[in-house]
C-alpha cells in the first residue's frame, strides 16, 4: 500500500557505524524502507574519515593494524635467533608509510562501505541528522539547504568520541585516538594521559614502533578489569620500557619555541608539581556520547550521562526510537555488541523475532604486546556476587613454546579460570595474558554461554603445542596457595 504510506521511511538510522550499518543493512532484508545518515565533525586538529563509524577509522581496525606493525618489529628480533639472516640490524619502522598503509586500507573499507549501501539500497546521507519532532528528523544539505523527512522508526546509533581535559592548551595542542592512526609527523616522544584500554593500547604500539612513551595515569590502570590482570599487565609494560607516571593529573600544555610541548602535571599522591617535554600529547581519558547534536528534547528521548537510556528491547524512552551501540547507557562499548543488538533490533521490528540482545559474558582483549583476553566475571565481581568462600579461582603462569628459543620473557603469560567452589564448579570468569590472546578466549566464551564447568574444561583434550591447551591443564588453585609457576 505504498501509497498510503504515512512516512518517508520505515527507519531512519543516525549513525553510519558498526552498529547503524548493521541495524540498516539488516533492516533491507525485510523489505524495510531505509536511510542512513552518517558525519563525522572533524576533530579540533582538523581530521576527519569517511563512512563506517569509529571502528573502521579511528578504532579496532587501525588499532590493530599498528599492534600488527609493533609485533611485527619485536618478531623481526626473534627471527635472528631462530635462524634467519637478517642483514640490517637497525631495524626501524617509516611512521608515514605505516601510516598510509593504514589509511589505504580504511579508505578501501570506507569504498566497499559505500558500495554495498548502494548495492543493498540503504539510502545514505552524508550529514548530521537530528530530531525535529518523534518523527521528523532534519538535515543540511551540502549546498546548505535545509531539509526534513519523517520516519516511522528511528535507531540512534551515534556512537562517541574521545573527551579532552578541561585544562589550557589540551585541545589546542593534544591530540586524541582520532588523530593518531593518521598523523603526518612522527610522534616522537608520547604523553599518553589516561590508562583506560584505548591509553594502554597506544602506549603499547607506540613503544613497539620505537617511540618512548609515558602513560599518565589518574588512578588505576584499566578500571573495571580484573585487578590482578590488570596490575600484570602494567608490570609488563614497565619490563618493556613504557614509563608510568601514577597518580597524577595533567594541568596545562604549552608550545616551546622549539615546537615541543611542555606539560605541566600535579601528582594527587603528595600534591607535588611536576613539568615534562613530549613531542606529542595524546589525551585517552575517556569518551563522550554524541547526544549534544541530537535535539533530543524535541523527541522526548532520555538520557542519563551523555549516553541514552534504553530497556531491554533498544527502546528509547520514546517508543519508537531506539538506540544501539557506544551511545546506550551502561552497556559495553565494543563494535560486535552494536552489531549484533543493531542486527536483532532489525530483525524484530521488520521480521517478526522476539530474540534480544544478551549483554552478559561479552568477551573482550586488550591489545597489548602480551594482550590480555578475558570473558566473563572478575576476580573481585565473582567475591562480591558469591562471597570469597564460594570462589575458586585456578590459575598459573605458562611458557608458550616459541619463546624458549628467542629467549623472551616469560614471567608475564600467565592465566585463571574464576569458578563457583560447589555442585559442577560453573566457570564464571576466564582471563588470559599472553600471546594471540583474542583468539585464545573467543571459543572459550562460546563455553562459557554454553555453562561451562571446571570439570568439561579439564576433560577437553587440549591442543598441543599452543597456549590455550593451558586452559585444560589447569591444576592449582589459589586456596591451596601452591606456586603456579611452572617448574622449567
Ligand atoms: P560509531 O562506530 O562510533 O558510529 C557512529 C557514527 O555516527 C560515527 O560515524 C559518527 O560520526 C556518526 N554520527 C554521530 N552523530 C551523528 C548525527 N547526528 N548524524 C549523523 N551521523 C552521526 N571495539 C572492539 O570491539 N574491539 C576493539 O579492538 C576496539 N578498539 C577500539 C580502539 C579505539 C581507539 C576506539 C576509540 C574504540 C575501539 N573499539 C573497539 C570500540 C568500537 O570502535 C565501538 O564500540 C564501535 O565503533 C561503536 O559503534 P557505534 O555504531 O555505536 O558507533
Ligand atoms: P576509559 O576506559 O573510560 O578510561 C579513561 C582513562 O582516563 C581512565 O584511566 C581514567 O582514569 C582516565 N581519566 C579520565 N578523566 C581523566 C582526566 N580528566 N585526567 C586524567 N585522566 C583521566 O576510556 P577509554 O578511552 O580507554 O575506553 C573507551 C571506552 O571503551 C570505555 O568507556 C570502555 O567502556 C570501553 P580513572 O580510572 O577514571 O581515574
Amino acid at each position: 500500500a505504498s501509497g498510503q504510506r504515512k512516512f518517508d521511511y520505515d527507519l531512519v538510522v543516525l549513525g553510519g557505524g558498526s552498529g547503524g550499518l548493521a541495524c540498516a543493512k539488516e533492516a533491507v532484508e525485510y523489505g524495510a524502507r531505509v536511510l542512513c545518515f552518517d558525519y563525522v565533525t572533524p576533530t579540533p586538529a582538523g581530521t576527519k574519515w569517511g563512512v563506517g563509524g569509529t571502528c573502521v577509522n579511528v578504532g579496532c581496525i587501525p588499532k590493530k593494524l599498528m599492534h600488527q606493525a609493533s609485533l611485527l618489529g619485536e618478531a623481526v628480533h626473534e627471527a635472528v635467533a631462530y635462524g634467519w639472516n637478517v642483514n640490517d640490524r637497525d631495524i626501524k619502522p617509516n611512521w608515514q608509510k605505516l601510516v598510509k598503509s593504514v589509511q589505504n586500507h580504511i579508505k578501501s573499507v570506507n569504498w566497499v562501505t559505500r558500495v554495498d549501501l548502494r548495492d543493498k539500497q540503504v539510502e545514505y546521507v552524508n550529514s548530521l541528522g537530528y530530531f525535529v519532532d518523534a518523527h521528523t528528523i532534519e538535515y543540511k544539505t551540502k549546498q546548505g539547504a535545509t531539509k526534513q523527512l519523517t520516519a516511522q522508526n528511528v535507531v540512534v546509533a551515534v556512537g562517541g568520541r574521545p573527551r579532552y581535559p578541561d585544562i589550557p592548551g589540551a585541545k589546542e595542542l593534544g591530540i586524541t585516538s582520532d588523530d593518531i592512526f593518521s598523523y603526518e609527523k612522527d610522534p616522537g616522544q608520547t604523553l599518553v594521559v589516561g590508562a583506560g584500554y584505548v591509553g594502554l593500547e597506544c602506549a603499547c604500539f607506540l613503544k613497539g614502533l620505537g617511540y618512548e612513551p609515558t602513560v599518565m595515569v589518574r588512578s588505576i590502570v584499566l578500571r573495571g578489569f580484573d585487578r590482578q590482570m590488570s596490575e600484570l599487565l602494567a608490570a609488563m609494560m614497565t619490563e618493556r620500557g613504557i614509563k608510568f607516571l601514577h597518580t597524577t593529573i595533567p594541568t596545562a600544555v604549552e608550545r616551546l619555541p622549539n615546537g615541543r610541548l611542555l606539560v605541566n602535571f600535579t601528582n594527587t599522591s603528595n600534591q607535588t608539581k611536576g613539568s615534562e617535554v613530549y613531542d606529542t600529547v595524546l589525551w585517552a581519558i575517556g569518551r563522550k556520547g554524541l547526544i549534544d547534536d541530537l535535539n533530543l528534547a524535541a523527541a522526548g528521548v532520555q538520557t542519563r550521562n551523555d549516553k541514552i537510556i534504553v530497556d531491554g528491547t533498544e527502546a528509547t524512552s520514546v517508543p519508537h526510537i531506539y538506540a544501539v551501540g557506544d551511545i546506550i547507557y551502561g552497556r559495553p562499548e565494543l563494535t560486535p555488541v552494536a552489531i549484533l543488538a543493531g542486527r536483532l533490533l532489525a530483525r524484530r521490528l521488520f521480521a517478526g523475532s522476539k530474540q534480544l540482545m544478551d549483554y552478559r559474558d561479552v568477551a573482550t582483549t586488550v591489545f597489548t604486546p602480551l594482550e590480555y583476553s578475558c570473558v566473563g566475571m572478575s576476580e573481585e565481581q565473582a567475591i562480591e556476587t558469591l562471597g570469597p568462600e564460594n570462589v575458586e579461582v585456578f590459575h598459573g603462569y605458562y611458557k608458550p613454546t616459541e619463546f624458549f628459543i628467542p629467549q623472551k620473557s616469560v614471567r608475564h603469560c600467565y592465566l585463571k579460570a574464576v569458578a563457583e567452589v560447589g555442585g559442577e564448579q560453573k566457570i564464571l570468569g576466564l582471563h588470559y595474558m599472553g600471546p594471540v590472546a583474542g583468539e585464545v578466549i573467543q571459543g572459550f566464551a562460546a563455553a562459557l554461554k554454553s555453562g561451562l564447568t571446571v570439570n568439561t574444561l579439564l576433560n577437553t583434550v587440549g591442543i598441543h603445542p599452543t597456549t590455550a591447551e593451558e586452559f585444560t591443564r589447569l591444576s592449582i588453585t589459589k586456596r591451596s596457595g601452591r606456586d603456579p609457576t611452572p617448574a622449567s
